[in-house]
């Protein structure tokens, strides 16, 4: 076990045994989604995986300390706390060395995911590169270029620039799997029209090439896009209009940086009112429940060397 990670009891035997467990990111607690529907859904989700037969581990800086499996008392803690760091690569460091609370983004929690020995995570949408702001890549997409998780989502929300977040998924050498489907799904709506990779019927499929990844050594890291569930999905029209004007308010507000994703969200889901939620927590919880599977299916394969 890693020295530097601490984990819940049930985690830590989990891992001991080789059973399945899936990481869940904590940004989306404290910066992705409201009071107390971020509580509500982080739970969801961690059901969603004990229901499918695997253990859920979300993970966070507390205190400086990195938790592998939170508590619900953890959580409800960090969605109350005042500040919390948004945590990718680069701000890890900074919330361990000066004792703060951090909450990991999808590149955050594929770190610690990697250092746990977990190999799958699930989540909502990843970053990817601003619209208008080509320069703006996410960490997320640099980070599944170099370690190997596989991140089960719902692709990105078409608040960012699609074509190239999928440019730079290429170029990082990240393999984009549609499970049941062959084009990027765009979170709240099911297509964005954009091709993936390869598609596939079942989550064993998907397994098969997470496996074979390891099984090569390359440590790249693995999408897996499931789209959000048929009767949930937001239509496209009310989808687009609400992001296009989220991202000019974005702009004209002068809001820059790691605000700016966080800032886009809470204004989309004020400007649609209950429908972008009803179809946030349904593709929250199928990713959940998908993720859970891969990992099952993971278990029989050679494990590769993990390094503890
Ligand atoms: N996209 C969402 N919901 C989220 C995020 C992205 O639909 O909560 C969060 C994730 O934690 C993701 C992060 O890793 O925002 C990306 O932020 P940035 O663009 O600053 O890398
Ligand atoms: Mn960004």
């Amino acid at each position: 076990m890693n020295s530097h990670l601490h984990y819940t009891p049930e985690i830590r035997q989990a891992l001991e045994a080789g059973s399945a467990v899936v990481a869940l990111e904590s940004t989306l607690i404290t910066h992705g989604l409201p009071y107390p529907i971020n509580v509500e859904t982080a739970l969801a989700m961690e059901n969603a995986i004990r229901q499918a037969g695997a253990l859920p581990a979300t993970t966070a800086v507390l205190n400086g300390e990195i938790r592998v499996g939170l508590t619900s008392d953890d959580i409800e803690m960090l969605a109350a706390a005042d500040y919390v760091r948004k945590c990718s690569r680069r701000d890890l460091a900074i919330a361990i060395g000066l004792r703060q609370h951090g909450a990991t983004t999808v590149a955050g929690t594929m770190i610690v995911a990697h250092m746990a020995g977990i190999r799958v995570f699930a989540t909502g949408g990843i970053g990817g590169v601003h619209r208008g702001h080509p320069f703006d890549v996410s960490a997320d997409l640099i980070e599944l270029g170099r370690t190997p998780i596989a991140v089960v989502c719902s692709g990105a929300k078409s608040i960012l620039d699609l074509p190239l977040t999928l440019e730079v998924l290429e170029t990082q050498g990240v393999p984009v799997i549609g499970l049941g489907t062959d084009n990027l799904p765009a979170f709240y709506t099911r297509n964005s029209g954009l091709p993936v990779d390869v598609c596939v019927d079942s989550p064993e499929q998907a397994a098969e090439i997470i496996a074979a990844a390891g099984r090569l050594g390359m440590n790249h890291g693995t999408l897996v896009v499931v789209p959000v569930p048929d009767g949930d999905a937001l239509p496209v029209e009310i989808a687009e209009e609400a992001i296009t004007r989220a991202t000019a308010e974005a702009e004209s507000n002068g809001i820059t940086g790691k605000l700016v994703t966080p800032y886009v969200l809470a204004r989309v889901a004020d400007l649609t009112e209950g429908l972008s939620r009803r179809a946030n927590t349904a593709l929250l919880i199928n990713n959940a429940h998908t993720a859970a599977k891969i990992a099952l299916a993971l278990q029989p394969h050679d494990t590769p060397e993990i390094p503890l």
